[in-house]
């Protein structure tokens, strides 16, 4: 009875739990009936959650009504665009909810923006395909570089409302980009200008020694 290779003392007991063991296999025992691997983690290495969004900047708040708001395109070969308050709000409108992490290590939730995504700009503007890095400028000075394809990315908006309001001067109001992909210094608040560049250029932050491109997954804080 015995095969070639089993012990002297195999006998009807092993049998019998061979026989059950195969039986399970045959019925899927243990299975979750699960397809994919757990979802991986909300918080981003090095994160924490906090409640409210914290204001942070470089100390002045410029005061930038809607009447004297305007936004410059160029660069790159791409059509020249000025958008005024109300070009910005002709333009097909876009939401998102996204989790914010902050280089300093806090991470709020769900925060929920509405704008004009950033590929309507780019599809508008049309850079030539050299274009591989974005400027942003700001009206208190700031300026921030990132690769176009992390400023294209969904759920990147050119965003005037913050929480089902107008996005208060203390975030960026009247209009500032929002990244959610990336660690919250590359939103520029009180934008003003965007530029497509075929080199990389280094903004404010990323002069100082944050990272060049800032994914939270990736830890990219500094260089
Ligand atoms: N124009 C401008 N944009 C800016 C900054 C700034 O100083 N000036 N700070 C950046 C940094 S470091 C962070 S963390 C976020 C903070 O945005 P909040 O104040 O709305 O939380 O804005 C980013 N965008
Ligand atoms: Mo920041």
């Amino acid at each position: 009875m015995a095969e070639d290779g089993d012990p002297p003392n195999a006998g009807p007991t092993r049998q019998k739990l061979v026989e059950t063991k195969q039986r399970w296999a045959r019925e899927g025992r243990g299975l979750t009936g699960a397809a994919a691997p757990p979802a991986r983690r909300r918080l981003p290495p090095g994160q924490h959650e906090v409640a409210t969004l914290p204001v942070l900047d470089l100390g002045t708040h410029p005061t930038v009504s809607t009447e004297l708001w305007s936004l410059t395109v160029a660069g790159c070969g791409a059509r020249p665009l000025k958008w005024d308050w109300s070009d910005l709000l002709a333009q097909p409108a876009a939401e998102v909810t996204a989790d914010i992490h902050c280089v300093t290590t806090w991470t709020i939730y769900g925060t929920r923006w509405a704008g004009v995504s950033t590929r309507h700009l780019l599809a508008l503007a049309q850079p030539r395909p050299e274009a591989r890095f974005v400027m942003l400028k700001s009206y208190d000075g700031y300026s921030t570089n990132l690769p176009l394809d992390r400023f294209a990315a969904e759920g990147a908006l050119i965003a005037h409302t913050f929480d089902g309001r107008p996005l208060p001067r203390e975030h960026g109001g009247p209009v500032r980009l929002v990244v959610p992909d990336l660690y919250f210094w590359k939103s520029a608040k009180w934008l003003r200008a965007i530029t497509f560049m075929e080199k990389d250029s280094p903004g404010y932050w990323e002069l100082r020694g944050y990272h060049d491109e800032g994914d939270p997954w990736r830890e990219e804080r500094y260089r």
